[in-house]
């Protein structure tokens, strides 16, 4: 068993806001997935489905693997909009968050691997067939929230994950406790409803959650859903943004995306959403170079504009909640 330490020193140096570490055990809470596979509540996300039996044990990751280390990314930031420009979802204002922590998980390996003989790693965001937030629960980096989300009780829930399969043992840390009470902001909140109870576990309907329909799902979306969708144009951080453990603490102050990464807040202008519901191919090939509103496609971010649009026009548009902090 080796000590932490010395790890933890070089993650924080490389810009990570928190480091964990759990040992790399199977999957704890893969039925409750199973389950929500099954109720359908991926929508067309087929890839999860694909995941599944991977999902089971980092082991299926990296043979051999003997501990997960769990780091976070604070991408909170002040988001502004203007009417008539398009509404994007905190995290996605920057750089592709996925290239920024996995640049950073790289240096992290390179650096066990010199340190530890023979010591082999994997760097993991968001894609890979493994349950980012259960590891980080269990390397004590937050607790499920009724949103879903990782809440971590001192500094909320702007952060990213990032997992760093290894074949090193390190010293694990005690899992996280928390939890939401009686609050249920982010269920009254939700603008479509998706923040549902099933088998005593909250969870996210993503076929009415605002941020699959605006990123993942491909095609038109029906009436009462597009106006549930608002000015939202990809993502939404309404259950993050009414969330009590989200409000600023002087005394513990978050670090802001541009303390965190630089790279994560490079100034981007967006077309305004009647040149984004018709924008040509070419403009927007250039338009969401690096940025993780690609993901959205040309078809996606030209009919999220068009709801917009609409939105604005009759009325549906949302009020803007206070900005993140
Ligand atoms: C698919 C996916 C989505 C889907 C579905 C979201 C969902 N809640 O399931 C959609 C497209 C809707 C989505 C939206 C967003 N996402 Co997303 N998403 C993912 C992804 C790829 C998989 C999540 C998943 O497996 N969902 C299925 C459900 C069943 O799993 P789960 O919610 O994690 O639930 C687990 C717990 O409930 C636990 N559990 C079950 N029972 C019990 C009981 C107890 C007592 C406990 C403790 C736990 C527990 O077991 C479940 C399975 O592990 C992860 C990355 C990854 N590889 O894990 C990112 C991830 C969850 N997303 C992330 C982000 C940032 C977002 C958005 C905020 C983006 C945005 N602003 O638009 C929104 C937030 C919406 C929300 N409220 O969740 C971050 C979350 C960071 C954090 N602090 O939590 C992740 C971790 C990516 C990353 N690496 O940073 N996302
Ligand atoms: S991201 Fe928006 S739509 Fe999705 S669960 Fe949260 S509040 Fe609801
Ligand atoms: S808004 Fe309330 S119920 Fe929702 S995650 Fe935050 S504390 Fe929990």
């Amino acid at each position: 068993m080796n000590n932490a330490h010395a790890l933890k020193e070089k993650a924080l140096w490389l810009g990570f806001d928190q480091i964990g570490v759990c040992d790399a055990v199977p999957a704890p809470h893969l039925e409750t997935y199973r389950a929500w596979l099954d109720r359908g509540f991926h929508g067309t996300m087929e890839y999860l489905e694909r995941h599944l039996p991977l999902k089971e044990s980092p082991q299926n990751m990296l043979p051999g693997v003997r501990s997960v280390v769990a780091v976070t990314l604070n991408y909170r930031r002040e988001n502004r909009t203007a009417p008539g420009l398009p509404r994007i979802a905190t995290y996605a204002l920057g750089r592709d968050y996925h290239r920024v922590i996995r640049g950073k998980l790289k240096r992290l390996a390179t650096w066990i691997e010199a340190e530890y003989a023979g010591a082999e790693c994997r760097p993991c965001v968001d894609s890979a067939p493994i349950f980012d937030r259960d590891y980080a629960r269990l390397a004590g980096l937050g607790w499920f929230g009724k949103n879903t989300c990782l809440i971590d009780s001192k500094r909320g829930s702007w952060f990213f994950i990032g997992l760093l399969l290894t074949t090193v043992q390190f010293e694990p840390d005690a899992p996280s406790v928390g939890g939401c009470g009686t609050c249920r902001r982010c269920i009254d909140a939700c603008p479509t409803g998706a923040i549902v109870q099933h088998d005593g576990v909250w969870q996210v309907d993503a076929r009415r959650c605002v941020s699959y329909l605006t990123i993942e799902h491909k095609g038109e979306i029906e009436p009462e859903l597009a106006t549930g969708i608002g000015d939202w144009t990809f993502g939404c951080d309404v259950c993050q943004d009414v969330c009590p453990f989200n409000e600023p603490r002087p005394s513990q102050p978050m670090r802001s995306a541009e303390a965190t990464d630089p790279d994560l807040t490079k100034f981007r202008q967006w077309p305004r959403l009647e040149q984004l519901a018709v924008i040509p191919s070419e403009d927007w090939d250039r338009t969401s170079q690096g940025s993780p509103i690609r993901r959205a496609g040309l078809e996606g971010i030209r009919r999220n504009a068009r709801i917009n649009l609409h939105n604005a026009i009759t009325g549906s548009a949302r009020p803007k909640p206070s900005d993140s902090r």
